[in-house]
């Protein structure tokens, strides 16, 4: 007794802090239909314009919003979701920077349109960057920062004119300047003798294309006048007790009351409540476990939360219906717990990225990674360099894939990128980053950067507000950045929960020589640890390889030198997982887009899978470790046995 009455005690004093520090006043559940929501997708194809006008801001001259994009001028196809860049043979397309335009008339059920009590909201899962959205030419939402979604409500105005169809229209920008998450500048070449008239570039920090456009569904849902604004779960448990600690926010309700059932997965009531918040006790609970690490990984209760509210006119009744995954997350001075148990990251890092497509969100690729990934033996990801879509940690969620959660904090390497007006942003994205982002079991800490000059002066402040920040956000994860820099002159490496350190022995440095591999990893993870006494990951290692490339003996950019580099690097990660190395994340699970540089061969050559997603010989290398680490550390499900024959 004493035992349970102490864990809802813990569990209470984390929910008390939960979300105290948040700069945002409203949820952002993912759209879900239910007995009281509808959704309608907005995805397939839409009308589109770049302004190519040499200022870049015909379209806000003209107003472009005000008539159909047709009437402005030419317009072409473009699918939603999906980059831009690498939809036309037009290379100024593919490399354009600044606003580009989206159009598309949707019909809107009479229903939404008539029916006062219905709230009508436009939702865009992301475009990339700043985001500016009209409904019939007037301006109803504008969104700075790509990779998290926005929403505006819309219903008063798709009522006025109840006759006309509703015309949508987005423009993006995808200029990146020292105040954007990832920065970057605009560099004007004014020498009239080398470079054309207007001639700019766009100068980036980051080693990935620069996709653009809208690249999640675009959709429009309702709810009631009265809904479920958002929810709050934490997770603990004692013995086999599992505890559910949740608080459901209301809107446009002065009073409400609301019923909260949870569901195991075959549809029966576990527990329930009729309180807005409370803690829901699991008898015999089902724990979510990674995929590798039980035989039921990926276990999830359905939480539903039925609203019911009445004002002068109506009643209203919401239903919204969350899933839940019961685990927690703990950190010592040398190892990762999961549900208190040690766990080691057997994974990799992502991008959004494949061909045609570039950043879009694409069903079948998603799911084709899936099946790589559970093919590999891989148990997580990090979300290298920001956050995926909702779709992807979903799948996390079902399949039990461990992830680490980056923002877009890629690239901060200017001194000018450490100033106020950047470290506000951070703390909003991050803001954004944690409410869509909290309710997911998968997510198991946060990453507010990747690679910052850390060694700078600045960076102590910036990083110990950031984190702080992010821990008063949420106090249930632990937080990281992942470094680069020497562990002697990394300023934010004291406020980190975890060491993220990347390091690419023998290919930035000492190229052609994996025989410095063991020596100088050894002395990183002796030099870091020593220093701060933190648990590390091996957050990037790797060497590209042209698929199909072969030599022997192994050089550079051939599959054998790819192969070689991650021996010796697992030989040390060997010896000191049993210390204080708690995972390791290949740089990087397939080839990707990068810019045009000296240094990149149509793209980042580092996948162990191509951008096709067919395996190079590296992958081999690595599925044999990573389950022979299964068998090591987990408990295989009976249909995963590990086929041994390679
Ligand atoms: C890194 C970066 C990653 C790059 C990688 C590389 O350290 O974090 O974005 O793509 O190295 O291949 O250079």
């Amino acid at each position: 007794m004493f035992l349970i009455l102490f864990g809802l005690f813990r569990v209470l004093c984390l929910f008390a802090v939960f979300h105290v520090a948040c700069l945002l006043d409203t949820g952002m559940l993912f759209p879900r239909e239910s007995s009281s929501r509808e959704v309608k997708e907005l995805n397939g194809l839409w009308v589109f314009r770049a302004d190519k006008s040499p200022n870049r801001n015909e379209g806000f001259e003209r107003a472009w919003y005000k008539s159909r994009l047709a009437q402005t001028g030419p317009v072409i196809d473009m699918p939603v979701p999906a980059s831009y860049n690498d939809i036309t043979q037009d290379a100024t397309l593919r490399d354009f920077v600044g606003w580009v335009w989206y159009e598309r008339e949707v019909v809107v059920p009479a229903r939404w349109v008539t029916d006062e009590g219905v709230r009508v909201v436009l939702r865009v899962g992301s475009a990339h960057y700043f985001s500016v959205v009209w409904v019939n030419g007037l301006k109803v939402a504008e969104h700075e920062g790509g990779h998290l979604p926005f929403e505006a409500e819309i219903g008063t105005l798709i009522r006025k004119d109840p006759t006309t169809p509703c015309r949508i229209t987005i423009a993006v920008n995808n200029t990146l300047t020292l105040n954007t998450l990832p920065p970057g500048t605009i560099q004007h070449m004014d020498d009239h003798t080398r470079y054309p008239d207007g001639f700019f570039v766009q100068n980036i920090y980051f080693d990935f294309f620069n996709y653009a456009g809208i690249h999640r569904p675009v959709l429009l849902y309702t709810t009631p006048k009265a809904y479920v604004d958002d929810i709050t779960v934490v997770t603990d448990f004692l013995d086999n007790i599992g505890l559910v600690s949740y608080k459901v926010s209301v809107q446009g309700a002065a009073t409400a009351t609301v019923k909260v059932t949870l569901m195991d997965k075959e549809g029966h009531c576990v527990a329930s409540s009729s309180e807005p918040s409370g803690v829901l006790k699991v008898v015999d609970v089902k724990l979510w476990w990674p995929y590798l690490m039980h035989e039921n990984p990926g276990y999830l209760y359905s939480m539903e939360v039925r609203l019911m509210a009445a004002d002068e006119r109506s009643t209203y009744e919401d239903v919204y219906t969350l899933t839940v995954g019961i685990r927690t997350v703990s950190v010592t001075s040398t190892q990762f717990l999961i549900n208190k148990k040690p766990f080691y990251f057997h994974g990799v890092n992502k991008h959004e990225d494949s061909d045609i497509r570039g950043k879009g969100l694409d069903w079948p690729l998603i799911v084709k990674d899936f099946n790589l990934l559970k093919w590999l033996g891989a148990n997580s990801f990090r979300t290298s360099h920001y956050p995926y879509a909702e779709e992807i940690l979903q799948m996390c969620d079902r399949h039990g894939i461990v992830v680490i959660d980056e923002c877009p904090g890629v690239g901060i390497k200017d001194i000018r990128s450490f100033g106020n007006a950047s470290l506000t942003h951070h703390l909003v994205v991050m803001d954004e980053l944690v409410r869509r982002d909290k309710n997911h079991p998968s997510v198991v800490m946060w990453s507010v950067a990747n690679e910052p000059a850390a060694e700078m002066s600045p960076a102590e402040f910036y990083f110990k507000t950031l984190i702080d920040h992010t821990k008063a956000l949420d106090p249930t994860r632990p937080v990281t950045y992942i470094t680069d820099s020497n562990y002697a002159r990394d300023k934010g490496a004291p406020y980190v929960d975890v060491l993220c350190v990347n390091s690419y022995f023998s290919w930035y440095h000492d190229p052609g020589h994996v025989e410095v591999i063991p020596i100088q990893l050894n002395t990183q993870f002796e030099d870091w640890y020593g220093k701060y006494q933190k648990p590390i990951i091996q957050s990037e290692y790797g060497a590209d390889a042209v698929s199909g490339v072969h030599t022997d003996p192994p050089m550079m950019f051939s599959e054998e030198y790819q192969k070689i580099v991650l021996k010796n690097y697992h030989k040390v990660f060997d010896q000191k997982r049993k210390q204080y190395v708690i995972g390791e994340l290949i740089w990087n699970f397939a080839d990707f887009m990068t810019a045009q540089e000296i240094t990149r061969v149509v793209g980042n050559k580092k996948g162990i899978f191509t951008r096709q997603r067919q395996p190079k010989a590296a992958a081999f290398i690595l599925k044999e470790r990573y389950w022979g680490l299964a068998n090591e550390t987990g408990r295989l499900p009976p249909w995963t046995k590990y086929p041994c024959s390679l």
